[in-house]
């Protein structure tokens, strides 16, 4: 018999079968269905209530429904929500004027998805190297590092040594070198070897899908000096990073480091509208020309109004330094927990992930599982990392509740 619902008309059980029966198969989520959302905390249909420990991968840093924003959304939704680029709007100029002062840019260029934000920087990084640095037509090159994860594009997954995310797509995009993450050395000898011909180096300062992989200190800053000296373009993807997720407002701001095309994503809108921008000075920016790039959502009224109001609302609460505080004791926390099977925690703010020493054929997969049933969602990234990163408004006591979650799994798993 079918349990009574909370929320919606349509149960657990009825949307995973109307999913698999429906949708393309090209997912494999967790058994569990989500009707509501507020804050650190969702809802299955049922009524069950569990932390969100993913934040819908880093974009719902401000946390589910945020009121502001929401308000924000259906104020703007009432008046104008799509012109396209063919006419002006009262609200991009007011939103490009507040993002670019907010992250320290001459310019922006507005799209929707990270994935959009990606191929719109490789465009205008090929487009700079042409009019800018002089690389003769069709021979610049595009930097990325192994283990990266930009997005799904054809353009983007040439760049990516993951056979999930590339087999069967090619033929691939030419002009595209990869090298070793988290070595300058890698970068350098490259850029010995073909730097006149480099238009690009486009990287996480955090790797994510790679679970959370914290290059050595001082790394970006490397790569960025040496870019200077091969005068090519460093680009940031903070798409996940980004937006006070780290502990900082940027993770490249550990390294001091200003990048030259900064890409950012998700978190921009607080998870409500897919918005994405890409950030850079005049001499990189204004190399392209009305009708060289665009689409017709980039840079949409509704999404200005957003996005407006979910970057203030990382300012009014503070969200760079609670995710730095609470990050900071999370780790500490987790240090705590006496395990044969946790081999070791890595992250910055609230940006995390245990690497979990598979057992008895016990997986990544099946901690998450155990991590559900008792209230706490999050996914398993590769066969023995979990990612832990909850929405930055998360309060100490919510944190330490789900510190006890977390712990009670691997009492259960060691017993
Ligand atoms: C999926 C991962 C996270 C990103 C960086 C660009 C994009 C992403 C650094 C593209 C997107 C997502 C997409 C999501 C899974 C996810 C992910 F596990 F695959 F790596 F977050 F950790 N740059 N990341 O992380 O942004 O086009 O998706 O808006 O299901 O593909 P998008």
């Amino acid at each position: 018999m079918a349990k009574k619902l909370v929320y919606g008309n349509i149960g657990s059980q009825e949307a995973m079968e109307l999913e698999e029966n429906y949708g393309a198969h090209n997912y494999h989520p967790l058994p569990v269905v989500i009707a509501k959302g507020e804050g650190a905390f969702v809802w299955d249909p049922e009524g069950n209530k569990y932390y969100d420990f993913l934040s819908a991968y880093s974009a719902v840093n401000q946390g589910h429904c945020h009121p502001k924003i929401i308000n924000a959304l259906i104020e703007q939704a009432k008046v104008l929500t799509l012109t396209s680029r063919a006419f002006f709007n009262n609200r991009l100029g007011d939103f490009e004027k507040f993002i670019t002062e907010y992250f320290g840019y001459e310019k922006v260029l507005a799209m929707n998805s990270g994935a959009e934000a990606v191929e719109t920087a490789m465009k205008l990084a090929r487009k700079w190297a042409y009019k800018v640095k002089g690389i003769p037509e069709n021979e610049a090159i595009l930097v990325f590092a192994h283990g990266n994860f930009h997005g799904r594009t054809i353009a983007i997954v040439s760049a990516s040594d993951d056979p999930d995310a590339k087999g069967d797509y090619g033929p691939f995009l030419p002009g595209i070198e990869v090298i070793d993450y988290n070595s300058p050395e890698a970068l350098e000898a490259l850029l010995k070897e073909k730097g006149d011909k480099v238009a690009a180096f486009i990287v996480e300062p955090i790797q994510g899908e790679a679970g959370v992989f914290v290059p050595a200190e001082g790394y970006l800053k490397k790569c960025y000096d040496l870019c200077k000296a091969y005068n090519v373009l460093l680009v940031a993807d903070e798409v996940q990073t980004g937006i006070a997720r780290t502990g900082k407002l940027l993770a490249s701001m550990y390294d001091d480091v200003h990048p030259d095309i900064l890409i950012l994503g998700k978190a921009i809108s607080g998870g409500v509208l897919p918005v994405s921008a890409v950030l850079a000075d005049n001499d990189i920016m204004l190399t392209i020309k009305p009708g060289e790039h665009g689409s017709t959502f980039g840079g949409f009224p509704l999404a200005c109004a957003v996005a407006k109001a979910a970057l203030e609302v990382v300012t009014e609460e503070n969200l760079v330094e609670k995710a730095y505080d609470l990050g900071m004791y999370f780790r500490e926390q987790l240090a705590t927990i006496d395990s044969p099977r946790l081999k070791s925690i890595r992250g910055r703010g609230l940006l995390n992930a245990i690497i979990v020493e598979p057992q008895d054929d016990v997986e990544a997969w099946d901690v998450c599982v155990m991590l559900k049933d008792k209230g706490l969602l999050c996914k398993p990234t590769h066969r023995h990392i979990i990612r832990f990163a909850p929405p930055l408004v998360i309060t100490k006591d919510e944190l330490d509740d789900c510190i006890k979650i977390i712990k009670s799994v691997f009492a259960d798993l060691d017993a």
